[in-house]
């Protein structure tokens, strides 16, 4: 009798236990199911715009909002890390933007400066080329101004950005020449670099220029680069025509483009211009930054 007993307490217990353990497994299976679903849902959610809105958030960040790992540094490197948001406009030639490179009150003061300074613009000349035969080429007027004449350190901070950004030592910079566009004026295409072949040899080469916009214009004037990627090399392009790639300026903003390729030769894709300006005025500091130190600072 106890061996019966006991096999029926046992049958009960079992009982009892699957009767206990019915929602507890119920609730194991719908665990399970959601552990091998919630990694689909996550990469369907991931891909969905919420997700690519939430990343490309996280990458515009500023300093202040995200913190960036800094490294231990050498003697001339930087404490922390920091980052200056730029645009790939193209890679022929190489041409980055860079949004709000300087502010309103930094554009201000270097207008300022320059104002009382301008002169008609000039032109380096090719051998043979005379001031008469091409005028009509660069119709603006400008001023140079070294970052040593600017007691408000404004064109000293904007210069140390530049060098930062294309991490070309701060000294290899020209002075920076301060244009102003008025409506009809412009710059035909030409190139920053010297062929040694038309201006003779050279003590150094210009590498990059780059283009910082101190005022906004309503219509016209934008910088253009015709041959960009390659596109009218062909055609017997007029250099007074406005076409390729136009970028539009505005306040604060910097256009860097490189004048070499990596070999050293002249990018021909850096053909570039001003396009007249139609409507308001436009102001523009240009750095045309050197393969030697210019020796100054
Ligand atoms: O004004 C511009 O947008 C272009 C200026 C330029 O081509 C230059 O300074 O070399």
């Amino acid at each position: 009798m106890k061996g019966v007993g006991h096999h029926r307490e046992r049958a009960l217990m079992a009982i009892g236990r699957t009767k206990l353990g019915l929602p507890a497994v119920l609730f194991g299976f719908l665990f399970f199911i959601a552990l091998l679903l919630g990694p689909v849902l996550f990469i369907f959610k991931d891909s969905s715009g919420d997700a690519a809105l939430t990343r490309s958030r996280l990458m515009e960040m500023s300093d202040d909002e995200t913190e960036l790992r800094a490294m231990p540094h050498g003697l001339s490197g930087e404490s922390h890390a920091s980052s200056i948001p730029f645009q790939i406009l193209s890679w022929k030639p190489r041409a980055l933007y860079f949004p709000n490179f300087a502010t309103p009150e930094q554009c201000q003061n270097v207008v300022k400066l320059a104002k009382s300074r301008l002169r008609p613009s000039t032109l380096a000349l090719r051998a043979g080329e005379t001031e008469e035969g091409t005028k009509g080429i660069r119709t603006s007027s400008g001023t140079f101004i070294s970052s040593s004449e600017d007691s408000t350190g404004t064109l000293g901070d904007i210069e140390n950005k530049i060098a930062r950004a294309t991490m070309i030592p701060r000294d290899h910079g020209e002075a920076f020449n301060v244009l102003r566009y008025e409506i009809g004026q412009r710059y035909a295409s030409h190139y920053d670099a010297f062929n040694p072949a038309e201006y003779g040899p050279q003590k150094s080469q210009r590498i990059a220029s780059f283009l910082l916009y101190l005022s906004d214009v309503e219509e016209g004037g934008e910088t253009m680069f015709p041959f960009e990627g390659g596109s009218n090399m062909n055609i017997g392009y007029d250099y007074e025509k406005c076409i390729g790639l136009k970028v539009k300026p505005h306040q604060g903003d910097g256009l860097l483009f490189y004048s070499l390729l990596t070999n050293g030769t002249i990018d021909p894709t850096s053909l570039h211009g001003s396009c007249p300006v139609i409507r308001g005025e436009k102001w523009v500091a240009t750095k045309w930054i050197r393969d030697q130190g210019q020796g100054f600072i």
